[in-house]
């Protein structure tokens, strides 16, 4: 007779290989607590050192004076949140911020941009950025709203390395958060993304007024990807004043960490990203994140135009964990790592 494997209290499994229907994700969010961390947490080791944390800092290049209406951004033009448009930063600006970040310890520059979607003379501009911030031994994070296939391939010869492109939410509550663009343009760019060979950065935001089943649907979409995100970032709603979603109902921080928990189990090789909202979780949260499996923060004194803990804060934070920064190119999938262990 042979061995059957070890099973865990009602543990969900994916109907096929790569493939999660929402309500085998909403059973692992249905797990007991310390079920869906132990889970969590042996997947993660399976895939990384579980002791490391990525660390990529976030710098707005064009802040403010967007004509979206995501009901969650303090740059939305539309709210009155005291955000002031500004024009797209010089490129020493942006070479010196990227600088301070490498000096900080961080390994990645991600740079964001208030656009609906950039114009091809925009570009211009990041291509340089791309290069040259890549040139000081960074990785490099574009967020630039929606892209055409041309302007994606543009950026991939550039030399950039990950494309963040967030879904946000589940499809069914999408259209509650967001109406100038719909749940298939972000599709359809992530599709181009990955199309020009540019790894993919997407996640989404919790805590917005979904309910569990649109955080699993949120995931699931995510997790269905062929392939799934290199990167998934999860960020707790940052509540501003003048946004829509200002005032919304707290979010139990528990469920904050199974979300993450979630994220991990069902796209075990991605960096899970414990994203915005940091400062308002504490660090107890954030130590429960870790242990289930998030395992990149953004690390800096500010997010595109929040605030974020300060540097010295995190770097006690992980110290007092036991949890060391990573160093360039130890990413599981990343081919320079794949390369040197040939
Ligand atoms: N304009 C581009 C776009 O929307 O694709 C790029 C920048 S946009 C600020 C990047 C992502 O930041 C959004 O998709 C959203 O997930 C996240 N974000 C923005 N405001 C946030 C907030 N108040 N709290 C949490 N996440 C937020
Ligand atoms: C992501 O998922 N979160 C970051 C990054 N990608 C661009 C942005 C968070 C923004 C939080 C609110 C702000 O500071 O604008
Ligand atoms: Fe504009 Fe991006 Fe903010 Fe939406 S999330 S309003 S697209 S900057």
């Amino acid at each position: 007779m042979s061995a059957q494997p070890i099973t865990f209290h009602a543990c969900p499994k994916p109907i096929a290989a790569d493939t999660w229907p929402v309500d085998a994700v909403l059973a692992l969010f249905d797990l007991p607590f310390n079920e869906l961390m132990l889970r969590a947490q042996q997947i993660h080791r399976e895939h990384f050192d579980p002791a490391e944390v990525e660390l990529a800092t976030l710098l707005s290049i064009k802040t403010g004076g967007c004509p979206e209406d995501c009901g969650y951004c303090p740059q939305a033009a539309r709210y009155d949140t005291g955000v002031t448009a500004q024009k797209i930063l010089p490129l020493d600006t942006v070479l010196e911020a990227a600088r301070a970040a490498r000096a900080e310890g961080a390994t990645r520059f991600c740079m964001g941009a208030a656009w609906r979607e950039p114009k091809d003379r925009d570009l211009d501009h990041v291509e340089e950025m791309v290069r040259e911030v890549k040139a000081l031994g960074m990785e490099t994070c574009v967020t630039l709203g929606m892209l055409a296939e041309h302007q994606a391939q543009r950026l991939k010869d550039a030399g950039l390395d990950y494309y963040n492109h967030n879904l946000d939410t589940a499809p069914e509550f999408y259209e509650n958060i967001i109406s100038t663009r719909d749940y298939q343009d972000r599709l359809d760019t992530l599709g181009r993304v990955r199309g020009a060979g540019i790894k993919v950065c997407s996640g989404g935001i919790v805590g917005m007024g979904e309910t569990r089943l649109q955080r699993a649907g949120l995931i699931a979409q995510l997790a269905n990807m062929e392939p799934y995100p290199e990167s998934v970032p999860i960020n707790h709603l940052v509540q501003v004043p003048g946004t829509p979603l200002y005032g919304q109902d707290a979010l139990d921080p528990l469920e904050f960490v199974r979300t993450i928990a979630v994220a991990r189990i069902t796209m075990p090789k991605a960096r899970v990203r414990l994203s915005a909202g940091r400062r308002q979780l504490g660090d107890a949260v954030q130590a429960m994140c870790f242990m289930a499996g998030a395992n990149s923060i953004f690390y800096g004194d500010k997010l595109l135009v929040t605030g974020n803990p300060e540097v010295e804060e995190d770097r006690a934070l992980l110290e007092r964990l036991g949890l060391k920064a990573k160093h360039a190119h130890t990413d599981a999938r990343c081919e320079v790592t794949q390369a040197a262990a040939q």
